[in-house]
């Protein structure tokens, strides 16, 4: 591929839009008046919050990594069906904080609470609840929703175990139902969805119904680059690494969007992690980001990425914000 610059001509526009997608991803579960809210999946991080987000919109629109604190802000994705629009409150594992950003993260997941018809606790079905899915779910019991226990990762775990876990999680907070399904095999990614709907109140479709998230394309875009940033490294590195999108440029005749992104990390040492030797790690990062973007985006892709040492951004509020994670971004 030659150089960015050759694209920074008149025939590109200097912004990217998302493709419209038509085809339902599921046939419709809920038949009748129009309804439409709000519901916030809220839980431990690892929990496979994300995982059952994209789950249910059909679509990669929310990051997903082993890596504990892969959320960073909170997301609406959007869910529709002809009678029925759920917006999903994808939050940040809630955690006991070590830095300024892990206090911004469990505010920002704590406020979902707060206004929406159900809240759904996600617990990891193949850990031990302990006492940070105690704290959670005390916060939980405090919401004025339909609250919905879902142990998740059914896939890995055997039917004792689970019962195990609901019975010490209902001690905690006194859920409305309960659930056991798997987000990667798909099961009972439906029945949650029904659940789901029966306590959505009547009310109008929120947003257009093409649309799959709230986010716009260059944080979804950032976000993308991100998690190939934690599925590639380990120890320190993901949670020191920050994306920032610089520019986006699409260029019509080519079908073509142009873009270029910092990767920032706190110190020299990570960088010359995540460039690794020869360039190898950064090649690879931007090869498999590239690929996630060009189905995100719907058409080819140019992709430059950058990396940057910026010391202590996480322990900085100011810092924190301008890369969009936490509250209110
Ligand atoms: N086997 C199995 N693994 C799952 C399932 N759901 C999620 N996972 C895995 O669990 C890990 C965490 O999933 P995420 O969806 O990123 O978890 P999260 O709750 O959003 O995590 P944070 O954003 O850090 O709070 C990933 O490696 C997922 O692939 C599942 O149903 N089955
Ligand atoms: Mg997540």
């Amino acid at each position: 591929m030659s150089s960015y610059d050759e694209y920074e001509d008149d025939e590109y526009e200097d912004y990217i839009e998302f493709p419209q997608r038509e085809t339902p991803v599921r046939e419709p579960v809920y038949e009748g008046p129009f309804k439409s809210g709000f519901v916030a999946l809220v839980g431990r991080p690892n929990a496979g919050k994300s995982t059952l987000v994209n789950a249910i919109v059909g679509e990669k629109v929310v990051i997903t990594s082993p890596t504990a604190q892969t959320t960073r802000n909170r997301i609406s994705a959007i869910y529709n069906e002809p009678c029925m629009q759920m917006v999903l409150l994808d939050t940040p594992g809630l955690h006991k904080p070590v830095d300024a950003l892990g206090e911004e993260l469990n505010v920002s997941a704590l406020n979902a609470l707060k206004d929406v018809d159900v809240v759904a606790m996600i617990v990891d079905g193949s850990a031990e609840a302990g006492r940070g899915d105690e704290w959670v779910a005390q916060h939980v019991a405090e919401a004025h929703a339909f609250k919905l226990l879902v142990i998740s990762k059914a896939d890995i775990i055997n039917q004792e175990h689970a019962q195990t876990q609901i019975d010490r999680m209902m001690q905690y907070c006194k859920f409305d139902d309960v659930l056991v399904l798997s987000a990667t095999e798909g099961f009972n990614v439906d029945t949650f969805i029904r659940i789901v709907a029966e306590h959505l109140p009547e009310g109008p479709q929120w947003f257009p119904p093409e649309m799959q998230t709230d986010q716009p394309v260059e944080v979804l875009v950032a976000e993308f680059i991100r998690e190939k940033v934690l599925l590639n490294t380990r120890d320190e590195v993901p949670h020191s690494v920050g994306v920032i999108v610089d520019s986006t440029n699409y260029d019509e005749k080519r079908d073509l969007s142009s873009i270029r992104a910092t990767i920032y990390v706190e110190r020299e040492g990570q960088k010359g992690i995540i460039i690794g030797s020869g360039g190898k790690m950064i090649k690879r990062i931007g090869m498999q980001a590239r690929e996630d973007l060009q189905r995100l985006l719907g058409n080819q892709v140019y992709l430059d990425l950058n990396v940057k040492v910026k010391p202590g951004w996480r322990t900085d509020a100011a810092q924190i914000r301008r890369f969009g994670y936490g509250e209110g971004a």
